[in-house]
């Protein structure tokens, strides 16, 4: 419990910098030295600056830090708790899978909320990347994917509507639906960047506007070299790691 910790007796702040920091800090310590547990909440901003003997805006500064940072979470009429603690999720980036694959491989139990799917005009992006012709659709999937309640991902997927006709038909995976009918990508290409989340993906992947995030865009193609999708993620960067296995080439071997 943490009512004993939060007594007066055992607040020793380090020492150095604004007080702020300085409760932050110990906070952080608290969590890292397993006193504080992910989950448990933290007293009211009142008792803790009474206790702290510090003012009720110091305790608001730090509070607000470490919510940004992700080690603390506020729920509205309830209070604020540490968060819970992630486990890190590792994708290869050596083999062409998809989410449903890549999460059943670990045992993960996924789900998918459908942010939209239906058949559009195409951006110039999508016309160039996807090799459309003047008149053709794109159909657009885009899901915030989960692994229970945990939101991991938001990923937005176009493909021609040639390929996709009724995107209303595609099931719990894309990949599943795209063997079914012959178009499974055998080959991708993927750039991934680090961004700042933005107000609605921030929302949606449950962690604070700006918290930092991994862009991910893949283009993927057929056997045949003609791209089938293009997909544009936003991964939460704080559940996965991109693992890349590296080999030394030809020419440094000889
Ligand atoms: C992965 C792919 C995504 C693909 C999806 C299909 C990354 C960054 N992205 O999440 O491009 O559309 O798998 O998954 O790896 P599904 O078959 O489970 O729908």
């Amino acid at each position: 419990m943490t009512s004993e910790l939060f007594s007066a007796e055992a607040i020793i702040l380090p020492q150095g910098g604004p007080l702020y920091l300085q409760l932050k800090r110990w906070i952080e310590d608290a969590v890292a030295r397993g006193a504080i547990k992910p989950g448990d909440a933290l007293p009211s901003e009142r008792d803790l600056a009474a206790k702290v003997e510090v003012s009720r805006v110091t305790v608001r500064k730090a509070v607000q830090h470490l919510v940004r940072d992700g080690l603390l979470i506020q729920r509205h009429g309830s209070g604020t708790f540490v968060a819970p603690q992630q486990s890190r999720v590792e994708q290869s980036l050596s083999q062409l899978t998809s989410f449903t694959e890549d999460m059943a491989r670990r045992g993960m139990a996924v789900r998918a909320i459908w942010l939209d799917r239906g058949i559009y005009d195409p951006s110039p992006d999508e016309t160039v990347i996807l090799g459309l012709s003047p008149g053709d659709r794109v159909a657009r999937v885009a899901r915030l994917r989960l692994s229970g309640d945990m939101p991991l991902a938001i990923e937005r997927a176009a493909l021609s509507a040639e390929t996709l006709p009724d995107p209303g038909s595609v099931g719990s995976s894309l990949y599943s639906h795209l063997d079914k009918t012959g178009n499974r990508p055998v080959r991708a290409i993927q750039r991934i960047r680090a961004a700042n989340l933005e107000e609605n993906d921030a929302r949606l992947l449950e962690i604070p506007v700006g918290a930092a995030a991994l862009h991910i865009e893949r283009i993927a193609y057929l056997p045949s070299g003609k791209v089938v999708e293009l997909t544009r993620s936003v991964y939460r960067g704080d559940t996965y790691d991109f693992v890349a296995e590296l080999r030394v080439g030809e020419a440094a071997r000889k």
